[in-house]
């Protein structure tokens, strides 16, 4: 009798047992497919191929997927494959974006003798998607950044900017895109041309609300100098190492400057007139002084910048004609600008670090006959 009494005891021991099992297994199950659809973001992906169909640069981009023929050819430069990730995202509330960015390192190692390959590039930086995108995951930035640089075969330079900034950006909680203007053909380059062909173009793609421009060889030599828009036009790159660290004169403007949109339509942007090395900066200097406005610049410790050693290109000669243009640009400023801007693109892709967008620009006029 007792037997038989502890075994049925056991058997229904044993029946818990199992059913607790069985729960404790059904549980796990929801759970593990909650956290899976989360992670992959399965219904919004479906959203995204539609949205892709409508962005501006879909239309733009090669309609065969073929290579580009104006950026250099090797491997390193081929379009990106991955999927198109500028789907709708799930909308999550995130608060703004901090004044200070919480994660800044402040001064930074910067040396441009290790080798440096875009695949590396882009290894380190899974967070940028295609075209060279960026936008923080945990909080909303006040500004929509577009990086613009003027460019010219200049590869090498370009993987080291692409190594250093997309980690720096990524600390300042910077929402931005980075813009190669790569001008087309051997003549006269033409760097504030490029510059304005940038501002236009990047507004094609987004509501860009402030536009940096930068050379493709400077890199900041410290993350607290941060890349975004400020009440009056910024010059960041204020103490460069083949300066000395020091503002070269008090009308400098060169480098990397800041303008937002507002700003940058008050001076009808930058001059198309200045063919060859030199004089442009000055002229955009004296826009924004002519104009009512003064150039905000950060603290010199943090201001400093390296630029990559290089002789001076092909094709990019000094102006002689730059110091007679600068003593004129409160005539030329209103005529010569956004407002007398020509151009033709001849391509636009998105690689995984950058967006390329190939000029033609047209040369510099005949110089009249002497005499
Ligand atoms: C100085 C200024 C620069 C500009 C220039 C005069 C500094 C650090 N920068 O630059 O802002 O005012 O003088 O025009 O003082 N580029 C190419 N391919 C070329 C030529 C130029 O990509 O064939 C681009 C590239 O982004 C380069 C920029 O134009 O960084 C300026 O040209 P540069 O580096 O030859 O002139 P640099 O260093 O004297
Ligand atoms: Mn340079």
């Amino acid at each position: 009798m007792t037997r038989l009494m502890l075994g049925r005891t056991l058997e229904r021991i044993c029946k818990a047992v199992l059913l607790l099992c069985l729960v404790h297994f059904l549980i796990m199950m929801i759970l593990y497919f909650d956290v899976y659809s989360q992670r992959f973001d399965i219904f919004s992906r479906f959203n995204g191929r539609n949205f892709s169909r409508t962005h501006p640069y879909y239309n733009l981009s090669r309609p065969n997927g073929t290579f580009p023929t104006y950026l250099p050819a090797g491997d390193h430069f081929l379009p990106s494959t991955k999927p198109e990730t500028n789907y709708t995202p799930t909308i999550k509330p995130v608060p703004p974006c901090p004044e200070v960015p919480p994660g800044l390192v402040g001064r930074l190692l910067i040396e441009f003798s290790s080798a440096m390959t875009l695949e590396r590039v882009q290894k380190e930086n899974p967070d940028v998607t295609n075209g060279g995108k960026y936008t923080p995951p945990d909080c909303k930035a006040k500004q929509k950044v577009a990086i613009i640089i003027p460019y010219r075969h200049r590869d090498h330079h370009l993987k080291y900017w692409l190594h250093y900034l997309h980690p720096i950006l990524r600390r300042q909680k910077i929402d931005y895109g980075i813009f190669i203007i790569n001008q087309y053909g051997e003549d006269t380059f033409n760097r504030a041309k490029l510059l304005n062909i940038g501002y236009t173009e990047v507004l094609k793609d987004a509501e860009y609300d402030c536009f940096i421009f930068s050379d493709v060889d400077l890199i900041p030599m410290d993350d607290r100098n941060l890349y975004h828009c400020y009440d009056q036009p910024r010059h960041f790159a204020i103490a460069m190492d083949k300066f000395g660290f020091r503002l070269p004169y008090a009308g400098y403007f060169g480098g990397v400057s800041g303008l937002t949109k507002v700003q940058f339509l008050k001076i009808n942007g930058f001059p198309n007139e200045y063919w060859g090395w030199g004089g442009e900066d000055d002229d955009i200097y004296n826009r924004i002084t002519l104009n009512g406005m003064k150039v905000s610049r950060p603290d010199v410790r943090i201001g400093r910048y390296r630029m990559i050693k290089h002789e001076r290109d092909k094709h990019n000669e000094p102006n002689p004609q730059r110091f007679n243009k600068i003593q004129n640009t409160k005539a030329s400023m209103k005529r010569d600008g956004i407002n007398s801007l020509q151009y033709r693109v001849l391509e636009v892709t998105k690689y995984p670090l950058f967006t390329n967008i190939t000029v033609e620009i047209g040369k510099p006029p005949p110089r009249p006959p002497r005499g």
